[in-house]
């Protein structure tokens, strides 16, 4: 072998240390990381050289990403989870209690990322089927982001999901508990060698998923777990990108009067008209009044 040749891979793991990488040739392996200024996430396309009489690859550059996933983490510092998707999968069930707002802002998230969402409910065989959460799961289904209703549990319409996953590289997203892992156990392929030799050597014995990494579909695609974070918030800037997050919100506001219409206290709003007339949902509503007045505090926070 030529020790000399850079090779293309992909972050499909990352640990403490080190990251666990799939080269082009299909080969899965360890890789270091070159200086410091490099951090790569899950996702990332990357160049790799080989490393004299060892096992590990060096990581020398990550390509340009495509888009990436962030939030706060609970240092309120930026963090990149994931780089380079083309799908949110956000998952909801009761137990535990659904959490709507974070579902629309992740939904919004995929919005500002120019990327697909769709909401998978897991644990139809729990009595969840109350009609306040399918009425909230229509919402979705009617603004065009698709809906899948599942158990992971009883296996079953698992088919569905990687019909709507396939070829895409999907995250999944939600409450912890509401069974992103268990989902993905179903249906993707086991998880590589490495990957099941750090788990063991860890010994971690609880559920909650703690490093994130990319596994391969049944069908075609990719998944990628995610830690689910109570508090989890992706990242939004300005209030003009809250606006991007809700579509109908957007559409909406071609209407009203003043172009740059925030729809929260001005006159002739076609947006507080249409949830007036219903035809906008109010809940929705409320989230993106809530995350307007978010965001607009932390920019006030910042200058
Ligand atoms: N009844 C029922 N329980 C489920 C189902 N799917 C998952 N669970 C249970 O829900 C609990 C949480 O599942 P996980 O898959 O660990 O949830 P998670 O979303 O990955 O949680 P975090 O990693 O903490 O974010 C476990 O006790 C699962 O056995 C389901 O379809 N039905
Ligand atoms: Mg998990
Ligand atoms: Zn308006």
């Amino acid at each position: 072998m030529n020790t000399n040749v850079t090779q293309a891979a992909t972050i499909i793991g990352t640990y403490s240390q080190r990251m666990l990488i799939e080269k082009a040739d299909g080969q899965v392996c360890f890789a270091k990381i070159k200086g410091k200024k490099i951090k790569p996430v899950c996702g990332d396309h990357i160049e790799v050289t080989p490393i004299p009489n060892e096992d590990d690859w060096l990581i020398n550059a990550i390509k340009p990403r495509k888009n990436e996933l962030t939030r706060n983490n609970n240092n309120h510092k930026r963090e990149i989870i994931a780089a380079n998707i083309t799908m949110i999968a956000i998952v909801a069930s009761d137990p535990p209690k659904p959490d709507w707002f974070i579902v629309d802002r992740y939904i919004g998230a995929a919005e500002s990322m120019g990327i697909k969402a769709c909401v998978i409910s897991n644990k139809t065989d729990l009595d969840w089927c109350h009609p306040t959460y399918l009425k909230i799961l229509k919402t979705y289904k009617q603004l065009g982001y698709p809906t899948v209703e599942c158990s992971a549990k009883k296996r079953s319409n698992l088919e569905a999901i990687m019909t709507l996953l396939k070829n895409e590289i999907t995250i999944f997203v939600g409450q912890s508990g509401v069974g992103k892992s268990s989902l993905i156990n179903n249906i993707a392929l086991k998880s590589n060698q490495l990957t099941q030799e750090i788990s063991r050597k860890k010994n971690e014995g609880r559920h909650t998923t703690v490093n994130s990494s990319i596994l391969n579909l049944k069908f075609g695609g990719k998944v990628m777990d995610s830690p689910g974070v109570r508090d989890y918030s992706p990242i939004i800037d300005t209030v003009y990108q809250v606006v991007g997050s809700f579509i109908e919100i957007e559409t909406e506001g071609a209407y009203c009067k003043y172009h740059n219409c925030q729809h929260i206290k001005e006159n002739k709003c076609a947006v507080k008209i249409a949830v007036k007339e219903g035809r906008i949902d109010k809940r929705r509503y409320d989230s993106y009044k809530r995350l307007f007045n978010i965001t607009k505090k932390n920019n006030e926070n910042i200058y």
